[in-house]
């Protein structure tokens, strides 16, 4: 039987047989006490490419998110975010449960607002208003299809804040592969946000991690509220060691993924009862629709033909590649995803 192609997300990738000897050789400590040289190696060198003051080691991109918005806010503030990001559609309502804070979504394009779109949101100072604290941006924007933020946008809205005094927080999940795309540094897309997570278990290719870089005074908090929640992971060096091998060696090759998806967005746009928005392939994110089929019977059809995708934003379809899906596999699932459509 053929291997089954899957392309649900990047999540789905398994260590290397390298990455798994760097998780073999880490140096281990009970990080609760702060004594795993590898968490500690992990979140310095994030640190230092990020240009932060500190970092830390979550298990995850949503407790990534959530420390950041618990460190930002208060209880009652508003946090700005983009009507098809992460943190308002898959990430459980945490804001509300773990910071009390309301989200208040704003329309994008293309998962991209400007600081034009945001300042019409901002709330004035009567006593009735929550108080907006805190824009929360993605980069890049996984529901649109891995779409970049552009750099000026973003330097726009970070000025924006600045003024009126809001802080900034970047969902950076994907943002090595706007890295590698764009050549903009990790660094010069962190100074405009006041924090920045990103995972390492997506492109990067490891099992589980992720990091939230900022202030030291954002980071004191994260590390008690990462503690609250029960993230308090002892050796987690096993695990950080991945992370150190994946900044080391997987970042480059994100492109590899790009090629991928850019082929697979452009066979599939030569069907007739497909829709796809060409613009948005921008990384390693294919979204696309069909009049002519629904949703599930191109998932369940997919999946019985050996292809597993994802369900998208509303009606649409989603493909991720990967490290562990080759070009090979990219043009059998086109071809497969053909005989379907
Ligand atoms: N995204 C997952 C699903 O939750 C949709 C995926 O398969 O793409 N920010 C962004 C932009 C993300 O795409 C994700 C995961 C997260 C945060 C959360 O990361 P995890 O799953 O590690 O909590």
């Amino acid at each position: 039987m053929s291997k089954i192609i899957d392309i649900r997300s990047d999540t789905v990738t398994k260590p290397s047989p390298a990455m798994l000897e760097a998780i073999m050789n880490a140096k281990l400590g009970d990080d609760v006490f702060g004594e795993d040289e590898s968490v500690n190696e992990l979140e310095k060198k994030c640190a230092d490419l990020s240009g932060k003051e500190s970092a830390i080691f979550v298990p995850t991109g949503v407790m990534g998110n959530q420390l950041a918005i618990k460190g930002h806010t208060d209880p009652g503030d508003e946090v700005i975010v983009e009507s098809e990001s992460h943190i308002l559609n898959y990430e459980t309502a945490a804001p509300s449960v773990i910071s009390n804070v309301q989200l208040l979504p704003v329309p994008g394009k293309n998962g991209v607002i400007t600081a034009e779109d945001i300042e019409k949101y901002i709330r004035t100072n009567e006593y009735y208003f929550p108080v907006t604290k805190l824009i929360c941006l993605e980069n890049t924007h996984n529901r649109s299809g891995g779409v970049i933020q552009p750099i000026d946008v973003i330097k726009g809205i970070s000025d924006l804040a600045k003024r009126y005094g809001i802080r900034t927080h970047l969902d950076g999940a994907r943002i090595f592969n706007a890295v590698v795309e764009t050549g903009i540094s990790l660094k010069e897309y962190a100074d405009n946000f006041d924090s920045i997570s990103f995972c390492f278990s997506k492109g990067l290719g490891c099992p589980v991690g992720s990091i939230l870089c900022g202030s030291n005074e954002l980071i004191d908090k994260a590390r008690k509220w990462r503690k609250i929640l029960g993230g308090g992971m002892r050796q987690a060096g096993i695990l950080a060691a991945a992370g150190i091998y994946a900044l080391d060696n997987n970042i480059e090759r994100l492109k590899e993924d790009h090629s991928k998806a850019k082929y697979f967005a452009k066979e599939l746009s030569k069907l007739e009862s497909v829709s796809i928005d060409m613009s948005t392939v921008m990384t390693n994110i294919v979204i696309f629709g069909s009049d002519k089929y629904s949703k599930k019977e191109i998932i369940d059809k997919a999946k019985n033909n050996g292809v597993i995708i994802s369900s998208g934003s509303y009606g649409l379809m989603r493909a991720v590649f990967h490290l562990d899906v080759s070009m090979d596999e990219t043009k059998k699932a086109i071809d497969k995803l053909k005989t379907i459509l």
